[in-house]
């Protein structure tokens, strides 16, 4: 492999999205030709109408490890593959974004590894993908970068083209300083950041905790969210909530076909009195094994009862070559086994859990479906299917269990807050959340529903790029149409 950015033969971009992935997978077709479809979840969605006013380019991997893509257009999106090797793939991503980083930034969860290796190959890929961002971006262009795995970016983009004005928006959580602090590269990485014109956040809290760091390591000035730099520039570092495409959730699940599969989905779970519903990258994050354990006590303790009850789990597979999530799967599936198990009788078991992803469709199917939704991170910048659960509803019903450590817990106020690591407390809430009057659930899904509409996506991106515009000038604006 060359690894050198590719020849970019379509225009130049005024506007340039770069994250670890592109927002396409590719697809077999049965005659063994390959197609590309939009990647579940996704920021695409967001991104779309912006990309599409204006020409808009996306820089990212592709997927496949030694492999080379000329860029390619598809569905009016002009896309820019970065290839990475076999073993780049085990470093960078793997390796320092999802057993180093990702652990360091969500509370040490787990512990983080800390390779000198995987640092050497994430500065390397860092600069292969600042290197295609510079061939695809026009002359003052605006360069949105999403998180950790580019942190390292803004900086490098900057040497190369400072013409260009650079966002930064960070996923996940920014840790409390005490934490971050273990990190050998910490300077490299809050000097990397600082490239940036705005660096966001997903909460306030991150935004300071970063402020700090800047302050505190790199001696350098701040005044609120922001920071001077040693070469003279003014970057923001402020918090911009993601949120979801609330009105498209909310039509898929009112759909006709939605609507069936809901009923076909209660049915085939023997048409519980009270169906609950997880829904989650099978990741240690995400409190899933805490929320089994709750609801396996419940039974034992015959305060649920199993023949009316039912939880639903499905846990969409993920990093499935590094270790921590090998071991993870490893233990739910003893868990969920344990516990059907102790049921002393033949029939429905009351947990069902799938580990297979599922469409779109299918997904607003099982929110509809769902009586109580039980979302329960120990930590979690944001989480989305909180407030896609509650886009779904159809009517002032169902119940949000939610945990007071994920990012959704500031604006969805009204769901049943919970400590994931208090199981007794959890287990008190999921009897509540199911046993609430009408009326309660009532009250708090209209204020949740008035929320999530009221900050969409849409909104979210319009806010972090209309800030990125104001900054110094250079006309971002026209990004945002
Ligand atoms: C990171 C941060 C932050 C799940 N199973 C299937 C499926 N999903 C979709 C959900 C939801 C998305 O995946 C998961 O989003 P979350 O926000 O819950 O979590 P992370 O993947 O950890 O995302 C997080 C987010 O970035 C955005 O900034 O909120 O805090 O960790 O959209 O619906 N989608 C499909 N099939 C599935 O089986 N199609």
């Amino acid at each position: 492999m060359s690894l050198k950015p590719k020849e970019w033969k379509l225009d130049p971009a005024s506007f340039v999205v770069v994250a670890n992935r592109l927002p396409v997978d590719r697809v077999e077709n049965p005659d063994s030709t390959a197609d590309w479809r939009p990647s579940p979840g996704g920021l695409v969605t967001a991104f779309e109408p912006i990309m599409h006013r204006r020409r808009g380019a996306w820089v990212g991997w592709h997927g496949a490890a030694d492999e080379e893509l000329e860029p390619f257009e598809h569905e009016g999106l002009a896309l820019a593959p970065v290839p990475l090797s076999s073993s780049e793939v085990e470093e960078y991503y793997e390796g320092f974004s999802n057993a180093t980083l990702w652990p360091l930034y969500h509370d040490a969860i787990a512990t983080p590894q800390f390779r000198r290796e995987w640092w050497d190959t994430y500065v390397i890929v860092n600069q292969r993908f600042a290197d295609y961002v510079a061939t695809v971006a026009a002359a003052g262009a605006v360069v949105w970068v999403q998180d950790y795995h580019l942190q390292l970016l803004p900086q490098m983009l900057r040497r190369q083209r400072p013409d260009v004005k650079i966002g930064f928006f960070l996923h996940i959580p920014f840790p409390p300083t005490e934490l971050y602090v273990q990190l050998p590269w910490r300077q490299q990485i809050l000097e990397g950041l600082l490239g940036a014109d705005l660096v966001g956040f997903q909460l306030p809290g991150g935004a300071r905790n970063f402020a700090r760091l800047v302050r505190d390591r790199l001696g350098l000035e701040t005044l609120r969210d922001r920071i001077r730099t040693r070469d003279g520039r003014e970057v923001l570092a402020r918090a911009y909530p993601i949120s979801i495409e609330a009105k498209g959730f909310h039509e898929l699940a009112a759909s006709d076909q939605a609507a069936e599969r809901a009923a076909e989905i209660r049915h085939d779970l023997g048409d519980p009195r009270v169906m609950f519903l997880g829904v989650d990258r099978l990741d240690y994050t995400k409190g899933i094994p805490e929320r089994i354990q709750a609801f396996g006590e419940l039974i034992a303790e015959g305060r649920i009862d199993p023949d009316e009850t039912v939880l639903l789990q499905l846990a969409m597979p993920s990093r499935q070559r590094v270790e921590q999530y090998r071991r993870l799967r490893d233990d739910i599936d003893r868990l969920v086994g344990r516990i059907n198990g102790e049921v002393p009788r033949i029939g429905r078991p009351p947990i069902i859990y799938l580990h297979v992803s599922h469409p779109r469709v299918e997904m607003a199917a099982f929110y509809r479906a769902a009586d109580v939704m039980v979302v329960t991170p120990l930590r979690d910048g944001m989480n989305l299917v909180a407030k896609e659960y509650v886009a779904c509803r159809q009517r002032d019903d169902g119940a949000l269990v939610l945990s007071e450590f994920t990012g959704a817990a500031r604006e969805l106020r009204q769901s049943y807050l919970v400590n994931p690591h208090d199981i007794d407390g959890l287990k008190d809430r999921l009897v509540e959340a199911m046993n609430d009057v009408p009326r309660n659930k009532a009250q708090r899904m209209r204020a949740m529903r008035r929320q999530v509409f009221d900050h969409d996506i849409d909104k979210w991106a319009r806010m972090f790029l209309d800030d990125l515009e104001r900054l110094n000038g250079t006309p971002a604006a026209r990004a945002t149409g």
